[in-house]
């Protein structure tokens, strides 16, 4: 069974995590996962902390002249603002003043109320979006594994606030990597960025929408055996187990709502080189709570960040009183970062039924499971097949 587990306070030492199940003889690219770090980081309208922090993946276990070995992988990123925040965080002696006013939309109330706690910075320290980055770098080392099998992952942003961008007529990587807010169309773009500067100027925050776009996938990842094993739930729980999204789409998602029966499907046509071929995707990849061998297809929605500098109205816990929410360092616009977090989930999301159908505790095991799998799909409903059967 593939699995993973994070550890790690946002102003703590290090964010800690563990990849369990990954097969052996994994070349790793370890300057791809800082790069994946680096890019979670950027994007228009982050805060103080990124100007901080230079985020790097450090390998404990696992990973022997940067092969996987099969055994489980343990990472570090270490928090350099551990180092201001000592007095605050240390695991042994830190404590300090309590927060005391919850922030409306933050995990602040609900968690002070689950663990008990008076002082709200012992449950704002794990409820941190800074936790994602760990998410990023687990996520990228599955990349790697779900490369080798030809599949990719791929997010950008489709809104931010009111500004909604153009579909994209093709996945331009580049251009989306390059751009500021992840976000192909250029006009939107340029709206986009004068949005966050608008509401940074008024003391508020802005949230979006983001698509995570995945190709290579072949028909039959995932099952309908039980609830917990379909598909489209495994990559929706990932995605709405982030810190800021709200609601997930798969394919076309709430449109398909509106429309009739014969308009919200995906036809069958016959493909030129035998087989059959979808004229649209609609169904976002996924039918029955299994891949049908389309693009998988996800959208996330994101509130705005509840951390405002011009503080929403609150209570002071301690004293109850009224009094404005909690101001702590925080940022203006998060979508294009948690687009990146997006697709770290859905790899992470991924990796474990793409290794149920295949197994393998090598990766050459894992191909070679995959590649006969495919080819006998293919030959399925050859007319050479059928032909025979008569
Ligand atoms: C974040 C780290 C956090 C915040 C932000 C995202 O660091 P700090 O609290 O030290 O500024 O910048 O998190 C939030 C906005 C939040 O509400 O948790 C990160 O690494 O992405």
């Amino acid at each position: 069974m593939f699995r993973y587990l994070t550890a790690g306070e946002s102003h703590g030492p290090a964010l800690v995590g563990i990849l369990d199940g990954l097969p052996a003889h994994l070349e790793l690219d370890a300057p791809a996962i800082d790069a994946a770090l680096r890019a979670r980081q950027g994007g228009y309208g982050r805060g103080g902390r990124m100007k901080i922090e230079t985020d790097r993946v450090e390998f404990l276990a696992g990973v022997r002249g940067s092969v996987t070995l099969g055994s489980p992988i343990a990472v570090v990123v270490r928090n350099a603002d551990f180092e201001n925040n000592r007095a605050l965080m240390d695991p042994l002696t830190g404590g300090g003043k309590p927060l005391t006013n919850p922030r409306p939309g933050h995990t602040d109330y609900a968690g002070a109320m689950k663990y008990r706690q008076r002082d709200l910075r012992n449950v704002l320290e794990r409820a941190s979006a800074r936790e994602t980055a760990m998410r990023v770098a687990l996520g990228a080392i599955c990349a790697q594994f779900l490369e080798a099998l030809g599949i990719r992952t791929f997010a950008y942003v489709e809104r931010i606030g009111p500004v909604v961008a153009a579909p994209p007529r093709d996945l331009d990587r580049e251009r989306i990597a390059a751009s500021e807010v992840r976000c192909a169309d250029p006009e939107a773009e340029e709206k986009m960025i004068a949005a966050i500067d608008a509401a940074k100027a008024a003391g508020d925050t802005l949230g979006g929408a983001y698509v995570v776009h995945v190709t290579g996938v072949p028909a039959g990842i995932g099952a309908n055996r039980q609830p917990d094993t379909r598909l489209d739930g495994v990559l929706a729980g990932a995605l709405m187990a982030m810190q800021t999204v709200k609601s997930v789409e798969v394919g076309a998602g709430n449109e398909v709502a509106a429309l009739p029966g014969s308009q919200a499907h995906d036809i069958f046509t016959l493909g030129e080189g035998g087989g059959v071929a979808r004229p649209s995707n609609r169904a976002g990849g996924i039918e029955g709570g299994i891949s049908n061998g389309q693009d998988i297809v996800l959208r996330a929605s994101v509130k705005p960040i509840p951390t405002l500098m011009k503080a929403l109205p609150s209570v002071n816990l301690h004293e109850g009183t009224v009094a404005p929410a909690s101001i702590v360092r925080s940022d203006v616009c998060v979508v294009p970062a948690a687009s990146l977090v997006g697709e770290a989930m859905v790899r992470l999301a991924l990796t474990g039924p793409i290794l149920e159908k295949f197994g393998g505790d090598s990766l050459d095991e894992t191909r070679d499971n995959m590649r006969r799998a495919v080819a006998a799909a293919a030959e399925l409903f050859e007319p050479a097949t059928l032909r025979a059967e008569r």
